[in-house]
C-alpha cells in the first residue's frame, strides 16, 4: 500500500471516530435541536451519513469494482430526513451502521492494487470517475459535515 493509500484509508476511518466522540451519550433533546447554524439537527447528519455511505459512495465503489464503467445514478438526500424518520431514530444503531458500512468500505479499498484503483464509472452528468476519485469525494463529504456538526455543537453549548 503506498502512502497516499493509506493516507485515503486512514482518513476515511476517522469519521466513525469522530461521530462517536462526539455524538454518542448526547440527549435526545440535543439530537433533535435545530439551530441558526444548520438547516439539519444532530441526529439527522448521522443518518445521513449511513445512508450517503450505504446509497452513494460505498455502493458507486462496489459498482465499479464489480461492473465496467457502470452508471452512477444522482441521488438527491434532500427529501431522507423527512421520508425515513430521521428524527425518530435512535443514534446509538446509526453510528454504528454508519461505521460498519465505512469499514466494509475501507476493507474493500484496503485489498485493490493500482489498476483496481483506477477502475471507472460514469456520473449522471456523463463525466466518467474513478474508484480513487469516489473515496476522495466520500472524504470531502465527510469534512463538510465535520465542520457542520462542530458548528452545531458550538452554537449548543453556547
Ligand atoms: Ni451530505
Amino acid at each position: 500500500m503506498n502512502t497516499q493509500t493509506g493516507f485515503i484509508l486512514r482518513t476515511l476511518a476517522e469519521m466513525p471516530m469522530f461521530l462517536n466522540a462526539t455524538i454518542t451519550g448526547l440527549s435526545s433533546q440535543w439530537l433533535t435541536q435545530t439551530t441558526s447554524s444548520d438547516k439539519d439537527f444532530l441526529l439527522s447528519h448521522v443518518c445521513h451519513m449511513a445512508d450517503c455511505e450505504a446509497e452513494i459512495y460505498g455502493w458507486r465503489i462496489r459498482q465499479m469494482l464489480s461492473a465496467d464503467c457502470p452508471e452512477l445514478p444522482g441521488i438527491d438526500p434532500m427529501p431522507w430526513p423527512t421520508e425515513r424518520r430521521y428524527a425518530e431514530q435512535d443514534v446509538t444503531p446509526q453510528i454504528k451502521r454508519f461505521g460498519e458500512l465505512r469499514s466494509a468500505t475501507i476493507e474493500r479499498l484496503a485489498k485493490l492494487d493500482d489498476a483496481q484503483w483506477g477502475r471507472t464509472g460514469l456520473r449522471f452528468n456523463g463525466e466518467r470517475c474513478n474508484v480513487f476519485e469516489i473515496a476522495f469525494d466520500a472524504i470531502e463529504h465527510d469534512s463538510d459535515h465535520k465542520m457542520r456538526i462542530a458548528r452545531v455543537l458550538r452554537e449548543m453549548i453556547g
